[in-house]
């Protein structure tokens, strides 16, 4: 038997090591909310039996719009303890975009924050129109009653409190379900080339590999260690920084909601003292172009990045002027963490690293054959911690998973001194500020506006060589396209890193003789 949320909390119980040592430290307005191991336990066997009391059952999935803080961590360590399958969402998500993953998932249970209020009403409506999967909206944080009048009532779903819930287990069961390695965990979803986001299917065991393989031997992460990730828990990027990797050897994470400023990254830093940063470039650019002291990060031992990749003019400059050596790798949601890392020491700026120990990766041409060093092809993964597979979509499996191997969609060189040199994606799918967003969800969107005839996103990348989205758009006879009220209108129907930097006016859009759009002529004209 093997349970995550044994092998994260449970197992340092009575270890002299953790006694009395806070494993989450929570930042919320005015105070930070500090729990040790016996605590978080205890949280996390009330929330098991809230969970089971309201009708939980193993496998089934609890989905969970939340902002960082205490609910969010002990839910999601509290369903994988039932043999539930905890499903972080984004909370940048718009209510038609959540009422979707409410759909796909099935969740019968949804945990939302109070400021996703809004978000949380639409995707209810939406959902529970045909598909009475959903019966139970809970709501975080604990010092939040339900409102009066409930927002949801006249839907099918009860309402309820985070008090609501931890009294409906109050001396319940709150055991842990004999789950295996094999057991479904965690299912995080990711966006894909249809637009239509898949969820990623983590078992047990996935969360155990990445802990032994990026945390112990990159990381080699220890007990007196300090986490503190800009990714969010809902990011695969994020729940392996701020909670798998401290929890897995008894260290401590800190927790803040929202995106921080320099000057918050640094107040969190500097107070706590965090060892172990965990950021990407839309964060270290920001750092680097900021007035904060060169002495801000004198406490961490080891900077990280990942999302995209980082530019190497950030190395160094996180290096010279912060003292702070950040190591860039690559991840994926499928598998689950970082695969490909620069090692302590061994930097080599500007490339993702070699392989982490436990990864395997080929570059293959389009024939399938394994190219020459310096020859670039698509990036291929061999991992324990590979997904099972997308939830319900044979079509994206069949795809993506080749036996033991991913088809990562990345284009890759191996130089040679074996480092692996990331050449940008494969397919049309773009990654903006780490994240990926998919040209034809945005396209969709645009297209809806009245003043819109034909529109064709792509991405341009900046001086850094990122990603920025860019709107090539054909304007409806007799409109005139204005590029704010475009934008404006993208916020409002899409989350909002969806949206593009900048809308420009084309005359036609370059296609083939059979009809399909030329990207790579529209990303030229988007460039010029
Ligand atoms: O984007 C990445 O590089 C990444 C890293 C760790 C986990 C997940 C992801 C997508």
């Amino acid at each position: 038997q093997f349970n995550a949320s044994h092998y994260l909390v449970d197992r340092h119980l009575g270890a002299p090591a953790t006694a009395g040592r806070p494993a989450v430290r929570a930042i919320v307005p005015d105070a930070v909310r500090e729990l040790d191991y016996e605590t978080l336990a205890r949280e996390v066997g009330s929330v098991a039996a809230g969970l089971r009391a309201i009708g939980v059952r193993p496998e089934q999935r609890v989905l969970m719009c939340c902002s960082d803080g205490i609910e969010l961590f002990t839910a999601i360590l509290a369903a994988m303890r039932i043999g539930a399958v905890a499903v972080p969402v984004s909370t940048m998500l718009r209510g038609p975009e959540l009422a979707k993953l409410v759909i796909d998932s099935r969740a019968p249970v949804l945990l939302c924050s109070p400021e996703f209020g809004e978000v949380t009403r639409t995707a209810v409506a939406l959902a529970t129109e045909d598909r009475p999967d959903l019966f139970d909206v809970v709501v975080t944080p604990a010092n939040v009653p339900v409102t009066d009048p409930d927002p949801l009532a006249g839907f099918a779903v009860r309402t309820r409190s985070w008090a609501d819930l931890l009294a409906a287990g109050e001396g319940g069961d709150s055991s842990l379900y004999p789950t295996w390695d094999e057991s479904p965990a965690l299912w995080l979803y990711t966006s894909g080339t249809t637009g239509t986001p898949k969820a990623a299917m983590h078992r047990h065991a996935d969360i155990r590999t990445v802990c032994e393989t990026y945390g112990a031997q990159v990381l080699g992460i220890r007990p007196d260690d300090v986490c503190f990730s800009v990714a969010k828990l809902f990011f695969a990027y994020g729940i392996g920084n701020s909670m798998f990797f401290p929890l897995s050897v008894g260290a401590s994470s800190v927790l803040a909601p929202g995106r921080p400023s320099p000057a918050a990254i640094a107040e969190i830093v500097t107070t706590h003292p965090v060892t172990l940063f965990y950021g990407s470039p839309s964060v270290y650019g920001p750092l680097l172009a900021s007035d904060l002291p060169d002495e801000t990060f004198r406490n961490v031992r080891q900077g990280v990045s990942a999302g995209e990749a980082l530019p190497a003019r950030m190395v160094i400059g996180m290096r010279d002027r912060f003292g702070v050596e950040v190591l860039d790798g690559i991840g994926s949601t499928e598998a689950l963490h970082i695969y490909l890392s620069n090692k302590p020491g061994e930097v080599a700026p500007g490339t993702s690293g070699v392989p982490v120990p436990g990864y395997e990766v080929e570059i293959r041409d389009d024939d399938g054959s394994i190219v020459p060093e310096g020859t670039k092809g698509t990036l291929y993964l061999r991992a324990d911690s590979l997904c099972t597979g997308y939830w319900c979509r044979t079509d994206v499996n069949r795809l993506v998973f080749e036996g033991e191997w991913m088809r990562t969609g990345d284009t890759y060189i191996r130089n040679p001194d074996g480092t692996y040199q990331c050449l940008g994606r494969t397919d049309d799918v773009l990654k903006v500020g780490g994240i990926w967003v998919t040209p034809m969800e945005v396209e969709e969107r645009l297209v809806a506006h009245p003043s819109v005839a034909e529109v064709v996103v792509v991405g341009v990348p900046d001086d850094d060589g990122l990603d920025r989205t860019v709107a090539c758009v054909i304007p409806a006879e007799g409109a005139v396209v204005d590029e704010d009220a475009l934008i404006a209108w993208c916020r409002e129907g899409l989350a909002s890193f969806k949206k593009p930097s900048h809308v420009l006016t084309i005359d036609a859009v370059p296609r083939t003789a059979t009809g399909k759009v030329q990207r790579f002529l529209v990303r030229e004209l988007a460039a010029a």
